[in-house]
């Protein structure tokens, strides 16, 4: 499935018929609809039919790009399967790949030789390494800010922590060679602008140089074993773990060593960008002030119970959930009861490896029956903790790392 719609711009056959299925009509316009556009009726539908491999009960966020969200009760794997991982496109994917001729090429200001390489080349010519790596989206929990900022709306759901298998960015980029003057790298890719224009592209980001060299700092092209998902980068992608996941370029040809900071699309202006310093909601920010956003903040998910959950007067509860902070590792995780008055100890796992995150798991009783909300905040090894609500409002809606909360209702009998 690397596309629905035809090299015309039309649907394909299959997709229209998926999706006549589905809405139970026939589409009249089909032939209308222009690239990319998928009716609205179906945006709550079965996902599985016009999304082929992910999960039925993702939700739709946006179909122009495609933006799909997980809900926290599905993340509950340690490892993320493809179905469940969120997507998160900025433009429209490649509508075929062809493993045969894709190649990467690295080049740039700061690269000693340019090189090209086949996908067999980077399979055969470097070591492999498979690493889980914690990628969340900048702008999870972006719905919890108010005055609302534009963006998509998520809630919880834009994080995900898969095995990736490739090859380390570093050992590439030092087959090419990387000059003295190097700072940064900035990826291109597959991917076309919504508008059209194959001048433009829709995201074009990059990290600082120690980043990029870091150990975990992957050119992935099998996610737990298998294929990547279409939607999620198949054939070949960065994945930087701990950083905004739209430092891991899906569909990847071409990786710039540059000599400046990387200024491809939504690495400039206040994209991925929040203020210096502590703002006021609604309030005007420069645009000079701000600054590009780097290692993750900490952050935890209660994956069980699902909120709404309902349980007998004097039985126990078993919570669990996941837990990360960037760069760093998470220290400990506690939970509540009544509304962050007072906390207890969950048990913490270690990491699988560096940047992947961590389980914790608690049994909880309740004192009497009643509404109750389960709170869940995690410290990273910095001693930073959540915060209990909605941390500092910033205009584009990032870094929402408040305690994640599930309702509970003790019952009777
Ligand atoms: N080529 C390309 N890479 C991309 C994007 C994109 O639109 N195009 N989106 C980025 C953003 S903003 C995020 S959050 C992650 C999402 O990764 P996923 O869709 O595999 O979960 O991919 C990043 N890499
Ligand atoms: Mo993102």
């Amino acid at each position: 499935m690397s596309s629905i719609w035809n090299r015309r711009g039309f649907l394909k056959t299959s997709a229209l018929t998926a999706m006549t299925s589905v809405l139970g009509a026939n589409i009249v316009f089909a032939r209308k609809l222009p690239k990319g556009v998928i009716p609205v009726g179906l945006s709550k539908e079965n996902l599985e039919d016009i999304l082929p491999g992910k999960h039925p009960d993702l939700i739709i966020l946006n179909n122009k790009p495609w933006n799909v969200q997980v809900p926290p009760h599905l993340l509950d794997d340690v490892t993320t399967p493809g179905d469940k991982m969120f997507i998160r496109n900025n433009g429209i994917p490649p509508e075929e790949v062809n493993l045969e001729n894709w190649t990467l090429e690295i080049d740039g200001e700061s690269v000693i030789n340019k090189k090209s390489y086949s996908l067999k080349e980077l399979k055969s010519k470097f070591k492999q390494y498979s690493y889980h790596l914690t990628l969340e989206c900048g702008g999870n929990g972006r719905a919890g800010y108010n005055p609302p900022a534009s963006g998509n709306q998520w809630t919880e759901g834009a994080v995900s922590c898969g095995k990736w298998t490739g090859v380390r960015l570093k050992d590439v980029l030092e087959d090419a060679g990387i000059k003295a003057d190097a700072v940064y790298i900035g990826y291109h890719a597959a991917d076309s602008h919504l508008s059209g224009d194959e001048n433009k592209e829709p995201i074009s980001r990059g990290v600082p140089m120690a980043k990029a060299l870091e150990d975990e700092s992957l050119i992935a092209w099998a996610l737990n074993d298998s294929d990547i998902p279409p939607m999620n980068g198949y054939p070949l992608r960065l994945v930087i773990g701990g950083w905004p996941a739209s430092t891991s370029g899906k569909w990847l040809e071409r990786i710039s060593i540059r000599d400046k900071e990387h200024d491809g699309a939504k690495m400039t202006g206040t994209s991925y960008r929040v203020p210096k310093y502590p703002v006021a909601s609604g309030q005007k920010v420069p645009e000079e002030d701000f600054k590009i956003i780097e290692s993750m903040p900490v952050k935890s998910l209660i994956t069980q119970p699902k909120t709404g959950a309902m349980l007998a007067k004097g039985k126990t509860l078993k919570i669990r959930g996941h837990a990360w902070a960037g760069d760093l590792e998470v220290e400990n995780v506690v939970y509540s009861i009544d509304f962050g008055a007072t906390w207890q100890n969950c048990e913490l796992k270690a990491p699988v490896n560096r940047l992947a995150w961590q389980q914790w798991q608690a049994e909880v009783s309740f004192p009497q029956e009643g509404y109750y909300e389960v709170w869940a905040k995690a410290t990273d090894s910095n001693g930073t903790a959540q915060p209990m609500v909605i941390p500092g409002w910033n205009p584009k809606g990032y870094l929402n790392n408040s305690c994640h909360r599930v309702a509970v209702k003790i019952t009777d009998s």
